[in-house]
């Protein structure tokens, strides 16, 4: 069993309606299970956008999973979720319904041409590591060696405005 960490993001439309929807889903994943503590599933941020500026502000959030697949059929999985929510792919960084990344499987090291793990931008984005922080403070980054509250505190201390308070969903 792994435990996975996957981050929500969207601009585009009934955007908490759509992370509702593939919460229910991921916890509906054969042999997944969204972990009992309530605090498994982050709050919600309301962020600016990283890459073009002319797109709406994204909602972001993280949940954790336990669940015995392996990484790319999770991805496989939660691409096809984002499909169901009417993903799209086009500009790079652009605006979209549901983005779903694997931010990280417990202190696993993968790099493929499918994926890689942790996920490679994830120290530099507080939209990740703010949720992050709310259900995994201690989880360690394998190959930077620090945790999710350090790494996050490391783009504080760089003079990062902080997120505004997120909110239950
Ligand atoms: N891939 C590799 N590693 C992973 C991983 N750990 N998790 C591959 C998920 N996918 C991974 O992703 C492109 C390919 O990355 C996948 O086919 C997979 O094989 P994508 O979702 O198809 O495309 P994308 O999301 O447009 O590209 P990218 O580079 O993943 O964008 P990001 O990094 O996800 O950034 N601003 C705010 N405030 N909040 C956001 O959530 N998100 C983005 C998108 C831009 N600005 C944002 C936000
Ligand atoms: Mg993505």
């Amino acid at each position: 069993m792994s435990v996975f960490f996957i981050a929500l993001g969207g601009n585009l439309g009934d955007v908490v309606a759509s992370f509702r929807s593939a919460r229910r889903r991921i916890a509906q994943l054969p042999r997944a299970e969204i972990l009992q503590s309530p605090l498994q599933s982050s709050l919600l941020y309301r962020t600016p956008p990283l890459g073009p500026p002319d797109q709406p502000d994204y909602y972001n959030a993280v949940i954790s999973i336990a669940c015995e697949f392996e990484p790319l059929k999770l991805l496989d999985a939660l691409q096809s979720i984002e499909a169901a929510h009417g993903r799209v792919r086009a500009e790079h960084w652009g605006a979209r319904t549901l983005d779903l990344d694997i931010i990280a499987m417990d202190a696993a090291m993968v790099d493929t041409d499918r994926l890689s793990l942790p996920h490679p931008q994830m120290q530099f984005r507080q939209f990740v590591l703010r949720p992050l922080c709310d259900i995994a403070p201690n989880w360690q980054h394998p190959r930077l060696q620090k945790t999710a509250a350090e790494l996050l505190n490391a783009l504080q201390q760089a003079g990062e405005p902080t997120l505004p308070k997120g909110i239950a969903w």
